[in-house]
């Protein structure tokens, strides 16, 4: 039986992955933070239904000695970095927490995997928003990085220290540079959860209107289940490298914003209202992965279309609201 251990499992991508690996027969722990809150675990573990499967060690990314603890007790063959300050606006009023827990934090990660268990291979969260201002129309593993928040350069530095750490220590390091994915599981900040909850809110009579930001921006919108599939994917190469995973396809705020209201019936137009509030400081404007790297050396396609995704998002909104009595 093999022992995976996850940081970030209370996360969406943490929560899809954890349920993967358990389905292949994994041993899974996951990394958790202490919280004042009594609910630890966390709802995405329990709306998978994995709650009880998975096995808690006590640590935080930025307190080098639990992690080294975590790594020496549950001794790992895969370790999957997904724990991050991971929402892009916050890391504007936020940058130096940013830095120690997205940047600083994967290197923690990196040092306690090559002290106390150096065999385990390890994959590292990278992020299209490296690309930022992007220096390609379709940006693959060579196109040179520009990151444009300081989430995105916290990234950028744990994503050359994977690399160096690949280089310098021999470690089976990988990064997956992955494009936006989404799910029922996404936090409620993000665009395309805002926009699935403002809708079944609307639905239900519960809210008239939804402000967004930027309606222009474009991104390239997969499923998180088809992701977690790739990271694994990774960790079962000869060779460690790093893959740009991503669907080829790039759609507006706004056009996801029409098929969500149009699933739920209703028009978009006459809802979504701009608030300058939900602006950033700087904006990346577009973005379109090339995946060929990931097609060809590990046969990944993603099989979730954006709107069987925008469809699933909607559902599962609505049914939370409907559950919960609104
Ligand atoms: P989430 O924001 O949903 O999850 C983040 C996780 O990190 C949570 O489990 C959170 O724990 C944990 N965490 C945050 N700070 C710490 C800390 N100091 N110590 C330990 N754990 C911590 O992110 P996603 O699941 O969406 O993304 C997973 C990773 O992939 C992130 O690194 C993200 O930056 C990256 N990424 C995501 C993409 C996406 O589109 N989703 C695309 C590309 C990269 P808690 O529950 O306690 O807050
Ligand atoms: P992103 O995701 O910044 O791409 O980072 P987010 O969904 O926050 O923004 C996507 C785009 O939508 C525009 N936008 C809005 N965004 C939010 N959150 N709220 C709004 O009201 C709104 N209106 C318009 C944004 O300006 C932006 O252009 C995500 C995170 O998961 C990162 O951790 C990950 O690395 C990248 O995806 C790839």
């Amino acid at each position: 039986m093999k022992t995976a251990l996850i940081t970030g499992i209370t996360g969406q991508d943490g929560a899809y992955l954890a349920r993967f690996l358990l389905g292949r027969g994994y041993r899974v722990h996951g990394l958790l933070r202490r919280s004042a809150s009594a609910d630890v675990i966390g709802e995405r573990l329990r709306w998978l239904g994995i709650e009880r499967e998975v096995e808690m060690v006590d640590a935080d990314l930025v307190d080098l000695s639990s992690i080294l603890r975590a790594v020496q007790v549950t001794q790992p063959d895969e370790v999957y970095n997904l724990a991050a300050q991971s929402f892009v606006k916050t890391s504007w009023t936020q940058p130096l927490l940013t830095g120690q827990v997205t940047g600083l934090g994967a290197v923690n990660m990196l040092e306690a995997v090559r002290l106390a268990a150096p065999q385990a291979r390890f994959y590292q969260a990278s992020s299209s928003e490296m690309y930022g201002l992007i220096q390609a129309p379709i940006q693959n593993e060579t196109t040179p990085f520009y990151p444009r928040s300081p989430y995105a350069a916290a990234k950028l530095y744990a994503h050359w220290m994977t690399v160096n750490y690949r280089e310098s220590f021999g470690m089976h390091a990988s990064s997956g540079i992955l494009f936006n994915h989404e799910s029922p599981l996404r936090g409620i900040e993000f665009v395309t959860r805002k926009i699935t909850d403002g809708v079944a809110r609307i639905k239900l009579g519960l809210a008239k209107t939804l402000a967004l930001g930027n309606l222009d921006a474009r991104r390239d919108w997969g499923h998180a289940a088809d992701y977690v599939r790739a990271m694994w994917l990774m960790m079962q190469q000869e060779t460690p490298a790093d893959y740009v995973v991503a669907t080829g396809r790039t759609t507006s705020v706004r056009e996801f914003c029409r098929l969500a209201f149009a699933h739920a019936g209703l028009d978009w137009e006459a809802h979504v209202t701009v608030d300058p509030a939900f602006l950033r400081p700087a904006e990346v404007d577009v973005l379109q992965g090339d995946a060929s790297r990931a097609r060809e050396r590990l046969g990944w396609e993603p099989e979730i279309t954006l709107e069987r995704m925008v469809a699933e998002m909607v559902d599962a909104d609505l049914e939370r609201l409907r559950r919960r009595g609104h």
